[in-house]
């Protein structure tokens, strides 16, 4: 038999076992492309791709990442939801205490966020929209208030766009980091912000009209928080009423993190936040885990971690 003449199944072995040497290179890397490339053999011949589309496929794949929507595609195919899952699993199996829901945190988050002690403005100065004060405290497992809590927030703009990603907003705007007082409190001024549709024209809209989906997440406010010897927590909290919130494109809506809105909210107490007539207001207590080692407690965001 020749030694260059394979079956698939042979040309399978070939791919997932050639090395040079052995105890080199990264046996998880090793492990995980082969189940890889051994399913998308398998994807190839049993569905019959044909050699048209898996370049198409290929060129598909060099626009996607060109185009910085790597972080947009997962959460649309649901793995960013499925590392929730399996986290809430992981902590349900280890009988671990259940703090304010995990969300996703989505490709957009900026670090290095304007940082104020006890409130702030995300708005900066111009009033725009329908007024919104978040209030709360940042609670232990024990419902105890943290004192010092970083509360990382940020949301979209008018248009459901987020700075950063879009050149026409200045760095920062509508992100911000807020360290809660000695009562673990932390507020915030902004606007009720719209939901969020995926670029038109983009590769995902591209994929997404292909499998006949709609880009759309609702309306939603993105925090990270952190604490000494307190597990971070990425979450979002979701605005009542809005047509996606049970429909979410990115699948992050969760029950406990709808927020309930206090509309006609009278000003008095609010004046260092520029409110001087009614406005809306949403009370939202954190809650979270007992670090169980330092990597848990880290305040890092999801691409902050992989490259620390
Ligand atoms: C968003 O605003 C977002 O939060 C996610 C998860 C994906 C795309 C846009
Ligand atoms: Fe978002």
């Amino acid at each position: 038999m020749s030694a260059n003449e394979f079956t698939v199944q042979q040309l399978l072995e070939r791919v997932n076992t050639t090395r040079r040497a052995e105890g080199q290179g990264n046996e998880r890397v090793r492990q995980i492309t082969a189940r890889i490339v051994a399913d998308l053999f398998r994807t190839i011949d049993e569905l019959d791709v044909n050699a048209d589309e898996f370049w198409a496929a290929t060129d598909w794949l060099s626009r996607l990442g060109a185009s910085g929507q790597m972080g947009l595609i997962t959460a649309g195919l649901g793995f960013d939801r499925l590392l929730d899952i399996r986290a809430d699993e992981a902590d349900r199996r280890a009988g671990r205490a259940e703090g304010t829901p995990r969300a996703i945190e989505g490709p957009l988050y900026i670090a290095g966020a304007p940082l104020s002690r006890y409130e702030t403005r995300l708005d900066e100065g111009e009033p725009r929209g329908e007024v919104l004060v978040m209030e709360g405290r940042v609670l232990d497992e024990q419902g105890q208030p943290v004192a010092g809590a970083l509360v990382d927030v940020w949301h979209a703009n008018e248009q459901g766009r987020y700075s950063h990603f879009d050149p026409e907003q200045p760095p920062y705007a509508l992100r911000r980091r807020i360290e809660t007082d000695a009562q673990g409190r932390y507020r915030f001024r902004s606007f009720l912000p719209p939901g969020y549709a995926i670029p038109p024209g983009s590769p995902t809209a591209e994929l997404f009209e292909a499998l006949d989906r709609h880009g759309n997440r609702p309306a939603h406010i993105h925090f990270l928080i952190a604490a000494p010897g307190q597990r971070l927590l990425t979450t979002q909290v979701n605005l009542p009423g809005d047509t996606f919130i049970d429909d979410d494109f990115a699948f992050a809506t969760r029950d406990g993190l709808v927020l309930t809105l206090e509309p006609g909210t009278p000003p008095q107490g609010y004046e260092s936040l520029g409110v001087n007539a009614p406005f809306t207001r949403v009370r939202f207590d954190f809650k979270l885990q007992r670090a169980l080692d330092e990597d848990e407690s880290k305040p890092l965001a999801r691409m902050a971690r992989v490259k620390a």
